[in-house]
């Protein structure tokens, strides 16, 4: 079968498709079918992953895949959480293209700086999963990774917060372990586990 993938983040999407292939399933992008981004209005991971799954089954007529991911830190009570991409992509280094993503990990870093040298640096990537059919059933999935914080970024793989996160066992970012075993250890992969075992057992 195909799946609709309701995001617009290109980092997700090729992950997405990785972690969706050795079952079978074809991924088609929200983006190339033109569906609109929703606003996502939701105060936690799982209500945001359901908006935009639920918009794009409505919108598409086919069964639609969501992720709703972010950073939690530890020493900042859980931010950025749910804000993760909007501390991203407006509160930092605004108009600077392409430097945006350092930019983001550099507001967390500053604020970590700030409760001095001894600081906390633990944090978790968390991952919701949102299946929709246009029937309107849907489900959710969690996914989670511990780790810990490193500054300044390291490596080039993956996307997003993958340069300054350490996964919990390893010595190397996300943004330094090759594709293949991120997706052995990462919080979609997590998530990714529980609904192909409950949506898509072979
Ligand atoms: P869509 O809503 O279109 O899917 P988005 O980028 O806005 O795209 P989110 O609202 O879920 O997605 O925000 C997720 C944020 O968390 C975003 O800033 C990502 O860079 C970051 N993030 C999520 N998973 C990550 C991963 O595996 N590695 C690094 N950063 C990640």
């Amino acid at each position: 079968g195909s799946l609709v993938i309701a995001t617009h983040n290109a980092g997700k999407l090729k992950e997405i498709g990785a972690l969706l292939e050795p079952h079978g399933l074809k991924c088609i992008s929200a983006g190339s079918l033109g569906l609109p981004e929703p606003p996502e209005t939701g105060r936690s991971f799982v209500e945001n992953a359901l908006i935009k799954a639920r918009a794009a089954a409505e919108a598409s007529g086919i069964v639609a895949l969501a992720d709703d991911s972010g950073l939690s830190v530890a020493a900042l009570d859980g931010r950025p959480g749910v804000y993760t991409a909007d501390w991203a992509e407006r509160q930092w280094f605004e108009g600077e293209p392409g430097r945006d993503w350092y930019m983001a990990m550099g507001k967390v870093e500053g604020l970590l700086a700030e409760r001095g040298p001894h600081v906390d640096r633990q944090a978790a990537f968390h991952c919701v999963l949102a299946i929709a059919w246009p029937d309107g059933e849907h489900a959710v999935y969690e996914g989670f990774a511990p780790g810990s914080l490193v500054w300044p970024p390291r490596g080039k793989l993956g996307f997003g917060y993958d340069p300054v996160f350490v996964p919990e066992g390893s010595d190397k970012t996300f943004a330094e372990i090759e594709p293949d075993r991120k997706h052995a250890i990462s919080h979609r992969a997590d998530a990714f586990a529980k609904l192909v075992a409950e949506q898509f057992p072979s």
